[in-house]
């Protein structure tokens, strides 16, 4: 709620003139009965037609001047919650951006968007609405009730009785709805991702012929909700019977009593008929009051879940060290004795992992899949912290630098391309915004993909993705390393970015990388990749089990020897076949 609060804050000047003009409405609603009994007692009874045509004039002229209000309020409303609502995406969006891999581990996908969008949604309306009706509708209810007292004290009585249980009755509701609704923006969760990792996978699922199965997925999803909001919606029903059942059983009291009162001179036929004429205008109120009721506790439950992403605990700090900022890496990366576990999870997937990485040097990681090549990426620009030992760059702990200022400096590919849509041109540029067509040229060709690019039709302006050209596996592979070599980084990391290509293309490309003297880690499941390198890191299962030169890991480690011998045998049953 106090992130709510703060965002509607700046536009406290709308919502007091919205307020304001809520009291003038207010005013002239609670003053009509009062004229009412005036014309009827003064001018009806005693058949005084200018007392009648006068205060029905008066009337008419209030009437008029809360429509106005009306309108004015409408726009203010609008302008208050409208804005408020575009801060709250503006800064979910930016709080989101500061996430780190752990928090978006916390939250999944579909639920931050379903909190960016509906969630911030639900917000904005209950804003508009409470500036528009929903603070009028408690005032409408205790002004009327203070009205009929000022008119008829002793007629009035019933309403002190019934209206405090009926607003405590409604408070309960509240809350139980609020519960409800809770559960009803999970489900909405659920549906969300259910329609995310179906339309992000929609490939897999027809090549699979998985659609009978996503489809009652869907079904399952979708039905949960339908069922969560029907139990909502039924247990807010029930208050429009519970309130008309008892304001009409208050107006047949007044009605009773009036009579009564009217033949022992206890209480003029204008009172009755005014005090009737609150009561009505309350059940009103009453009636806008079970809305209010939805609106508010699911505006609560969104609300929480607002915050809940506001308050995530960002764990990656920043350090606060500005003037490493223009540092140039050298590009040594030191693992000291390093450990590792993702966030929330108890295997270990790193161990005692200790090496060094000299300094331009290419080095290949080698190791069977889920060996721990990926995770060991991933700590060196902090994507991840480690949980015991340190990783070094330059003699520098990573965690004690600028985060800007270390990623930086790294040119990441990672294990699975990701190209956004948009011109070649614009994806590159994402790598380097200062970059221009030369340097793009010659990272694509030292990417050994320019030849590709120039014989599209509209070359660096094509666009990728959806509605454009469709590049193969082995291709995006490739222009994700222009787009890291295109930012010169000093440290340039290849998550098996070189699977795609056949062995006289990836020698080529290996050579145009040694030209940015960078220090290259590149992991590979390929010993043509490894044979090549400076220097080879053997790991298995998150521990390092061999680290050397081709010749020497051929020499002193049985892995090593046994990967060589598998891929061999293919490599000469391959050039068997030809
Ligand atoms: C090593 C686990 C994974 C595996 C181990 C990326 C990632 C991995 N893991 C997680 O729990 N969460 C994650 O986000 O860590 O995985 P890896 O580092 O990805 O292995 P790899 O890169 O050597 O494998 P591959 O298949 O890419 O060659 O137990 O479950
Ligand atoms: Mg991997």
């Amino acid at each position: 709620m106090r992130h709510i609060f703060s965002a509607l804050n700046r536009y406290r000047f709308a919502v007091i003139i919205a307020l304001l003009l809520t009291l003038t409405e207010l005013a002239v609603e609670l003053v009509q009965p009062l004229i009412m009994a005036r014309i009827i007692d003064q001018g009806v009874v005693q058949q005084d037609m200018e007392t009648v045509l006068f205060w029905g004039g008066v009337m008419l002229i209030l009437s008029f001047a809360a429509f106005g209000a009306g309108i004015v309020n409408s726009f203010y409303a609008a302008h208050a919650s409208q804005n408020t609502a575009y801060d709250l995406r503006n800064g979910l969006f930016a709080k989101v951006q500061s996430f780190s891999f752990a928090n978006f581990s916390q939250f999944p996908t579909s639920s931050l968007m379903t909190r960016i969008t509906n969630d911030v949604n639900q917000i904005q309306n209950t804003i508009f609405m409470s500036l528009r009706i929903m603070l009028r509708a408690p005032l409408l209810v205790a002004g009327s009730v203070i009205m009929a007292i000022v008119v008829n004290a002793q007629l009035a009585l019933i309403l002190v009785l019934t209206i405090p249980l009926l607003v405590v009755f409604l408070v309960y509701l509240m809350r139980k709805a609020g519960a409800l609704f809770k559960q009803v923006q999970s489900r909405v969760d659920r549906v969300n991702n259910v329609v995310q990792e179906n339309l992000t996978a929609i490939r897999m699922i027809k090549a699979f012929t998985r659609r009978s199965y996503e489809t009652e997925r869907f079904d399952g999803a979708a039905d949960e909700l339908r069922v969560k909001m029907m139990r909502t919606f039924r247990l807010i029903e029930t208050t429009m019977p519970v309130i008309l059942l008892v304001m009409n059983f208050s107006i047949i009291v007044v009605l009773w009593f009036g009579t009564t009162g009217v033949n022992t001179g206890g209480a003029t036929i204008g009172e009755v008929v005014a005090i009737i004429n609150y009561i009505t205008r309350m059940s009103g109120a009453l009636t806008v009051f079970s809305m209010i009721i939805m609106i508010f506790s699911r505006a609560r439950a969104s609300a929480e879940r607002i915050g809940e992403v506001f308050e995530a605990d960002v764990d990656l700090k920043e350090p606060g060290d500005p003037d490493d900022d223009a540092l140039l890496f050298n590009g040594e990366i030191v693992f000291d004795n390093v450990h590792f576990r993702y966030p929330g999870t108890r295997q270990s997937v790193l161990n005692r992992l200790s090496f060094t990485v000299q300094s331009r040097e290419q080095t290949a990681v080698l190791g069977a899949t889920g060996a721990g090549k990926t995770s060991l990426f991933q700590l060196i620009p902090r994507l991840y912290d480690t949980d015991g030992g340190t990783v070094r760059i330059d003699g520098k702990d990573v965690s004690r630098m600028p985060l800007k200022s270390l990623r930086r400096q790294i040119g990441y590919v990672p294990q699975e391309t990701m190209l956004f849509s948009g011109t070649i041109e614009e994806n590159l540029r994402w790598g380097n915004e200062e970059a221009d067509e030369n340097e793009m040229i010659q990272a694509l060709k030292d990417a050994q993909i320019y030849d590709t690019i120039a014989s599209l039709k509209h070359g660096l302006q094509s666009t990728v993705g959806q509605r454009g050209v469709n590049l193969s596996g082995g291709q995006k592979q490739r222009l994700a390393i222009a787009r890291a070599l295109l930012r010169r980084p000093s440290i340039l990391l290849l998550d098996d970015s070189t699977s795609a290509l056949d062995a006289k293309t990836e020698q080529s490309l290996l050579q145009a990388i040694r030209k940015y003297s960078c220090t290259t880690i590149m992991i590979t499941q390929k010993m043509s990749t490894t044979v090549r390198a400076d220097n080879i890191l053997l790991l298995d299962e998150g521990e390092l089990v061999g680290k050397g030169s081709h010749s020497q890991l051929l020499r002193e480690s049985d892995l090593y020897r046994e990967i060589y011998a598998s891929q061999h045998a293919v490599s000469e049953e391959e050039g068997a076949h030809e």
